[in-house]
């Protein structure tokens, strides 16, 4: 028996087989739960409609922007129709202006910052409203994040900002829908080797400087983060709301 057995779950976020959404949506099914999937714009149509198509032809597939109030609406409109109820989901969206990666964060702009912001952070709190309807038998929402929400990470900028600001709404939003029985948790991953970490400077050197010195000696796996992933949505975690989970082969616990 799967750990997710009967579950119903949405998955955004899914750009490639790469995608850390990729992963968890791969353990989620092994586990037993039925997963509707998201794409963000036409560019990335095929790549989800080959990789979720593997769990079969009316795998449910829907284009997404989380910046727009109208998919979000028409999504959950759909999942309503077709799934009836919804047990998980995973959030697993992030952008900020390549621009303001590169630079000094002093120079940040105000378009930076409200479209990082509203793509990385705000977008959960949507997605956990329209979801909350249908959460009937209480749910799990996982989010990812990354230590540059605590620490200063050079180049993360603004997003380590919007990371703070998405595992705040973690908790925040843990306390909203606790009566519920929603639970809403975050999970810190270490680097991994994504779309969204390809052309950024120095990444190699960061893969490098994990497996020197994260307590375990390496980098972290995707099966891994598929693993915990399962773990949060399942209801051996029925008592774990509002935290950030370190999956980081224990990078974040080391001081020098
Ligand atoms: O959260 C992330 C990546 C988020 C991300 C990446 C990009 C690259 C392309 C958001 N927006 C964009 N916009 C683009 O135009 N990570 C945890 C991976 C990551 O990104 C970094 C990192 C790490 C690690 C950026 C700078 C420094 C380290």
């Amino acid at each position: 028996m799967g750990l997710l057995e009967g579950k119903l779950g949405i998955v955004f976020g899914v750009a490639n087989k790469r995608s850390i959404a990729w992963a968890i949506a791969q353990a989620w099914a092994r586990e037993g739960a039925k997963l509707a999937f998201t794409y963000q714009g036409e560019r990335l149509k095929e790549n989800v409609e080959e990789l979720a198509g593997t769990f079969g032809p009316d795998t449910l597939i829907l284009p997404c922007d989380v910046t727009r109030d109208a998919d979000i609406e028409s999504v959950f409109a759909t999942v309503k129709e077709k799934f009836g109820r919804l047990d998980l989901l995973l959030h697993s969206v992030a952008f900020a202006p390549r621009e303001a990666l590169e630079g000094d964060f002093l120079n940040t702009s105000r378009e930076a910052f409200k479209i990082a912001h509203d793509v990385s952070s705000y977008s959960l709190i949507a997605l956990a409203r329209a979801a909350e309807p249908l959460m009937t038998n209480g749910g799990s929402i996982v989010a990812m994040s990354y230590y540059g929400a605590e620490k200063v990470i050079p180049h993360y900028n603004v997003m380590g900002v919007a990371k703070a600001s998405l595992e705040a709404s973690t908790r925040y939003l843990a306390y909203s829908l606790g009566p519920k029985k929603v639970r809403v948790n975050c999970i810190s991953a270490g680097p991994m080797n994504t779309l969204a970490a390809r052309g950024i400077a120095g990444f190699g050197d960061m893969l490098k400087h994990y497996e020197a010195h994260a307590p375990l000696k390496r980098n972290v796996l995707p099966d891994e983060l598929g693993h915990t992933g399962a773990f949060l949505a399942s209801d051996g975690a029925a008592a774990i709301t509002g935290q950030v989970l370190y999956v980081d082969a224990g990078y974040q616990i080391m001081g020098m």
